[in-house]
């Protein structure tokens, strides 16, 4: 353990329904991902995913960060050989292949690891206080976790490489305008509008859900044609399921449609 740890959990699970809310607990150093904590982080999306019951899952920092990005005092003693045999950064694969929907609840801030983290997800709220940044320039290094890809891909090419090369930092409002953040709210209010987002994403069909995700994801990973075909295929896939036979007969009867999710 740390020395500015405590006894307490690096990062607390809770369940509210269908939606799992998961907090990185590590409010003394700003929730700085640690190994440890991404393992953790990593480990309790493997158990939401397998667990039918979950339909999406918050994602939330303790205190005045989300996550002020990788934990500086391990990467000082890391060495490229240590990072290659250790395979340390498995964790970071397994939180981006998460099958279900993640929200990003940021309460503060999201920098380097941390604002990879939030773009791992698939929507962003964020308070009014919250702060996104890849400043690893300060430290003599570039981002490590995708944001010299995702970020482009979120703000454009040009406000990227500003972020990048500079280390500024963006407001929550400026990362609203520019694409990064879904929606903007007092700090006392984010868990509400991530809970809000989560529920409605949990009264829908959860196959749909699933393929809806997955497709989505495809936009960075694949040329527009193979994308579309992803699409259709998925689409296609759907037609072979309960949920959409009730779904189309719900609608035409004129009532909420009751997902089985098969
Ligand atoms: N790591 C460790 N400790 C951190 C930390 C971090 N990232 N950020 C903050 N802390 C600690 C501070 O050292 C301080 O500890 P004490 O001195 O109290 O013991 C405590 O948290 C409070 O921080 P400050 O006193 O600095 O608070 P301020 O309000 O003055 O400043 C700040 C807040 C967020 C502006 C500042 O703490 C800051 O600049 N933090 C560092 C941010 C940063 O550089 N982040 C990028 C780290 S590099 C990869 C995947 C990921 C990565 C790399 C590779 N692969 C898959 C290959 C990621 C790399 C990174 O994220």
């Amino acid at each position: 353990m740390a020395a500015n740890e405590t006894a307490e959990p690096i990062l607390l699970e809770d369940r509210r329904g269908a939606v799992v809310e998961i907090t990185l607990n590590r409010p003394k150093v700003l929730n700085a991902l640690s190994f440890a904590l991404l393992r953790a982080l990593a480990d309790a999306l493997g158990r939401a995913a397998a667990d039918e019951g979950v339909r999406a899952v918050i994602l939330t920092g303790a205190g005045r960060a989300f996550a002020a990005g990788a934990d500086i005092q391990e990467l000082a003693d890391m060495t490229a050989a240590g990072f290659i045999a250790s395979d340390v950064f498995r964790a970071w694969d397994e939180v981006a292949a998460f099958p279900k929907p993640l929200i990003a609840a940021v309460n503060g801030y999201a920098l380097g690891g941390g604002c990879e983290l939030a773009m791992s997800c698939d929507i962003i709220v964020a308070s009014q206080e919250a702060r996104f940044g890849q400043p690893e320039i300060f430290l003599g290094l570039i981002p490590g976790a995708g944001g010299t890809q995702r970020l482009p891909r979120a703000v454009g090419k040009y406000l990227a490489s500003e972020l990048v090369l500079t280390g500024r930092q963006l407001t929550a409002a400026e990362g609203e305008r520019f694409g990064l953040v879904n929606r903007v709210v007092p700090p006392a209010l984010v868990m509400d509008a991530a809970r809000e987002i989560a529920d409605r994403i949990a009264a829908q069909s959860p196959l749909a859900v699933r393929q809806a995700k997955a497709a989505l994801r495809a936009v960075y990973e694949t040329p527009l044609a193979q994308g579309l075909e992803l699409e259709r295929q998925r689409f296609y896939a759907l037609f072979g399921s309960e949920d959409q036979r009730e779904g189309t007969r719900a609608f035409l009867e004129k009532r909420a449609a009751v997902w089985k999710g098969r």
